[in-house]
């Protein structure tokens, strides 16, 4: 019998999942239907945890996703190596990125994908901010305020005429996904066709970090799944199954 994994995700005051790459994994695992539970990490913990049960660093050090699979001793970071071992060592469950996919799933991904989630993040960044834990609020303002150019986090949502540029911006990330989608799956729910892949990973944890950082009673969220005629609320509705965590 398959032990339970550990998969590591980022701990928040609300505990809700709230970051796009561990959404990934949370809904490989379930999707995949295999046991796991959850660590809930601090960022200032990740480090320490992962460097103590041998997880091998990337350039970016230590970061979350990341799993330890006691069934056959391996630590791993990184959403896509850790989704490229669960297809491997479990070949009867569902394969997320296949090797005749990856080409095409990481195009969207590192594209369309990366601009859904970019375009929303100026709105979320602070908010963000709002819910890291007491401890990590040092660490998390002098990492992102370093990416935003130096800017504080208080002064990165967009106001006025940049506002609603904003807005228009994720409009047009979700009409490339919309149009990417329809290519794609032709017409079938999700970009893998009947079933989920890689692709539905990313996308959809997108979502679900901009509902659980900032509510569905949001304007962001409202404005979101209203695009493309309603679409991605039934999309989410469908991948609703595999939100759940262990
Ligand atoms: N390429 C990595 C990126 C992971 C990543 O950047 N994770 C962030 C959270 S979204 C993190 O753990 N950051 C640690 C920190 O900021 O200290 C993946 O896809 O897994």
């Amino acid at each position: 019998m398959t032990k339970p994994i550990t998969y590591y995700d980022i701990k928040f005051t609300t505990g809700l999942c709230s970051s796009p790459n561990t959404w990934r994994i949370r809904y490989a695992l379930n999707i995949k239907g295999l046991p796991y539970k959850t660590e809930w990490l601090s960022f200032l913990e990740i480090p320490k945890v992962l460097e103590a049960n041998g997880t091998p660093k990337t350039d970016d050090g230590y970061t979350l996703p990341a799993i330890v699979d006691p069934n056959t001793g391996k630590a791993i970071q990184d959403s896509i190596p850790i989704m490229e071992y669960l297809d491997a060592q479990y070949p009867d469950t569902p394969q997320l990125l296949s090797a005749e996919t990856k080409e095409a799933q990481l195009a969207f991904i590192n594209g369309v994908g990366k601009k859904v989630n970019m375009t929303r993040f100026p709105f979320s960044i602070y908010q963000i901010f709002l819910i890291t834990l007491p401890e990590d609020q040092g660490h998390f303002r002098t990492a992102r305020e370093k990416n935003f150019g130096g800017r504080k986090l208080e002064d990165i949502e967009p106001q006025g005429e940049k506002r609603e540029a904003q807005f228009e911006a994720i409009k047009a990330a979700l009409d490339a996904a919309a149009t990417a989608f329809d290519e794609h799956a032709q017409g079938k729910t999700f970009y893998g066709g009947d079933a989920p892949v890689f692709v539905d990973t990313d996308l959809a944890g997108t979502f679900m970090c901009v509902k659980n950082i900032h509510g569905e009673d949001s304007e962001l969220w409202k404005f979101m799944i209203a695009q493309n005629g309603g679409r991605w609320a039934k999309y989410i509705e469908a991948m609703d199954k595999w939100t759940s965590g262990q």
